[in-house]
């Protein structure tokens, strides 16, 4: 996150942190996400190079996590990672991340997944359909880089506010143009100091709506961070209501 401040996890509970397990059995940090139920975490298609389900067991999810590089058992929960599920479409053939959406299932541990606590909860999807206004406060959160070209990730989460720009703003030339596909919105500031930046990939943007946080979006790309014209790209989270639903089994998690 560029330009923005450090946050606690019981702000951003739903929040997940995907480590990778190298050859040498080191655990790398690889991407965001966000818990949509207790076995489920909602990422970006791109946090998987390889497109490969079989390694599954190379990945594990830690929720409840403040500081990258510290664990705090009391407030953390770890997972293994079961199924990685890539969305068929996903495609970067243009470039541009179409379809940029995964979902991971969490192994159970004794006959359960995540547990809800102060620093672990679940995020509500928002109604198919609904629309999100430009100009409106939402949230990113991230463990990623505080500016393009540094070489090391945020050592504590962090938070910024962006507003999600008009479509046709966005698929402007000056912009985007047409990059920006319909399973696609920008989100940034006027002055463009905010943004999300390398290592926020697959993590929330999330917006409130009746006094209640909503994912519309999962960090998905953008040309540099806090660019000129150049605002964060996320994947919209309303396309994919049946295809999460048709993935999980699940019916009824947009009622959060
Ligand atoms: C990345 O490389 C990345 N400014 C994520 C988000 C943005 C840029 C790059 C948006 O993961």
């Amino acid at each position: 996150i560029v330009g923005g401040t450090i946050a606690t996890v019981e702000s951003h509970p739903w929040i997940a942190a995907i480590f990778w397990r190298s050859r040498s059995k080191q655990k790398v940090f690889r991407c965001g996400g966000s818990l949509i139920s207790p076995c489920w975490v909602l990422t970006a298609a791109h946090c998987f190079p390889d497109g490969s389900n079989t390694r599954a067991r190379r990945f594990s999810v830690t929720l409840g996590k403040n500081a990258l590089n510290e664990t705090e058992p009391t407030r953390e929960q770890t997972f293994k990672v079961e199924k990685v599920v890539i969305h068929e479409e996903f495609d970067n053939s243009e470039g541009n991340f179409n379809n940029d959406i995964a979902l991971l299932k969490l192994k159970a541990n004794d006959g359960h997944c995540a547990q809800e606590s102060r620093t672990v909860k679940t995020v509500c999807l928002p109604p198919p359909r609904q629309s999100l206004q430009a100009g409106i406060f939402c949230e990113i959160a991230g463990y990623g880089k505080e500016k393009k070209g540094l070489w090391y990730n945020s050592q504590y989460l962090r938070e910024a506010q962006v507003s999600p720009l008009a479509h046709d703003v966005c698929r402007k030339p000056d912009y985007y143009g047409d990059m920006i596909t319909a399973n696609m919105f920008c989100a940034g500031r006027p002055d463009w100091s905010r943004d999300a930046c390398e290592g926020d990939s697959g993590g929330p943007l999330v917006c409130e709506m009746d006094n209640r946080f909503f994912l519309f979006g999962i960090v998905s790309w953008g040309e540099g961070c806090a660019k000129e014209y150049r605002p964060g790209v996320y994947t919209t989270v309303t396309n994919y209501n049946q295809w999460i639903e048709q993935k999980t089994g699940l019916s009824s998690i947009t009622a959060g």
